[in-house]
């Protein structure tokens, strides 16, 4: 098999490289943000047809630099999508961080191409069309996302749409779990960024603790699974061991559970329907002795209630929250505003926009753009 990855000196990416090693796959394309003194060891390594640097201005250096390889050089939006629609790649792997993600993902879909999404973003901001794109071209979306991943699995238990009941997403808590919003007023980024179970980007960190995370991936499940958002529950589950659940007709529940490591969704997204040996340890249950359980707070976590709110309202509202978010938890990381700001400005950025639905990419990145510029007007 061919993998084409995108985001590949990311958290996710390197991990999927992992995997890849893992399987002995081969590399068609690899793309990176910015980092490209790794995404040359990646190309020495993996010998890729093609390397895209996402920003235009390492371009030229990055040609020099690998100028003795047989690998093309590409960048930009206009880069990402030739690796995400490359002629020799069977699979895509989207792991970009961020909106950003949206047009490769659809690419890739009218390329043909089955896609590996871990770019939960791209399904908040613009479900309606990714779906579309990917039904439309029958090509296979296979979750990444730990949460999604596991339902996923589950659903293999009985594919039958309608015997699914509800969906139990859930969620570690982050580093602020069981702390009110009087305690929040002054955390700081390193408090924000300690995560207790999963090593992942400092985007995701952030959205972890704001619980924003699991408020996209609450509309991420809704479009992978087409489930409305009253069928869909959030758990903290403090030990991030069971990764969730789905509930069938006849009150069966069933959970995925693992150690919590990214190479196991991965690997699934990959070998989908197969399964093979991983580099992942065994889970042993007497190590934990107690799972625990409880439930979310959506009084403290705005973000949370936002997300949830932006399914019900529809349209463009889930890309408003995602777009006033990528601002905000950045903004929080370069200490402009406090972690409690991230939750208003979503919030507020979200009730500003009106329910109409996306009919183009452009109407997303329009949605996004006033999400954005309301946040940066706004502080
Ligand atoms: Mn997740």
């Amino acid at each position: 098999m061919n993998i084409s990855i995108l985001g590949s000196t990311g958290s996710i990416g390197t991990q999927a490289l992992n995997v890849v090693d893992n399987l002995n796959l081969n590399v068609s394309a690899l793309s990176a943000n910015t980092n490209i003194k790794i995404l040359e060891e990646q190309v020495r390594k993996y010998k890729p047809a093609l390397a895209v640097v996402f920003d235009k201005s390492k371009y030229s250096e990055l040609k020099r630099n690998i100028a003795d390889t047989n690998t093309e050089v590409s960048c930009g939006m206009e880069g990402l999508k030739e690796a995400a629609s490359y002629k020799d790649a069977d699979l895509i792997l989207n792991s970009v961080v961020g909106m950003v993600g949206l047009e490769p993902t659809i690419c890739a879909a009218n390329a043909k191409k089955d896609i590996a999404l871990a770019n939960k973003e791209t399904l908040v901001a613009g479900g309606s069309l990714v779906m579309d794109a990917v039904k439309n071209n029958g090509v296979n979306l296979y979750p990444v996302d730990s949460e999604h991943s596991a339902i996923f699995q589950c659903l293999q238990g009985c594919p039958e749409k309608k015997a699914l009941k509800r969906i139990i997403l859930t969620a570690s808590g982050g580093p602020f779990f069981g702390k009110k919003i009087d305690e929040l007023k002054d955390v700081t980024v390193e408090q924000a960024l300690n995560h207790p179970n999963w090593d992942m980007g400092a985007k995701i960190t952030i959205d972890s603790a704001s619980m924003m995370n699991k408020g996209l991936e609450i509309i991420e499940a809704s479009w992978l699974f087409d489930m409305p958002a009253d069928k869909i529950d959030v758990v903290v589950h403090r030990e991030s061991v069971i990764h969730s659940m789905i509930e069938y007709e006849d009150n069966s529940t069933l959970a995925q559970l693992g150690i919590p490591d990214m190479r196991i969704p991965i690997q699934y997204a990959i070998t989908y329907p197969k399964r093979y040996k991983s580099p992942v340890k065994s889970l042993n249950l007497t190590d934990y002795r107690t799972l625990t359980f409880f439930e979310p707070d959506y009084e403290t976590f705005k973000c949370l209630r936002a997300c949830k709110q932006a399914i019900d309202r529809g349209g463009l509202c889930a890309a408003a929250a995602n777009g006033a978010n990528e601002v905000a938890n950045k903004l929080f990381r370069e200490r402009k505003i406090s972690f409690l700001d991230i939750g208003d400005l979503v919030m507020d950025a979200m009730l500003r926009q009106d329910n109409a639905e996306a009919e183009t990419v452009d109407d997303v990145l329009e949605a996004d753009k006033k999400a954005r510029d309301f946040v940066l007007n706004n502080i």
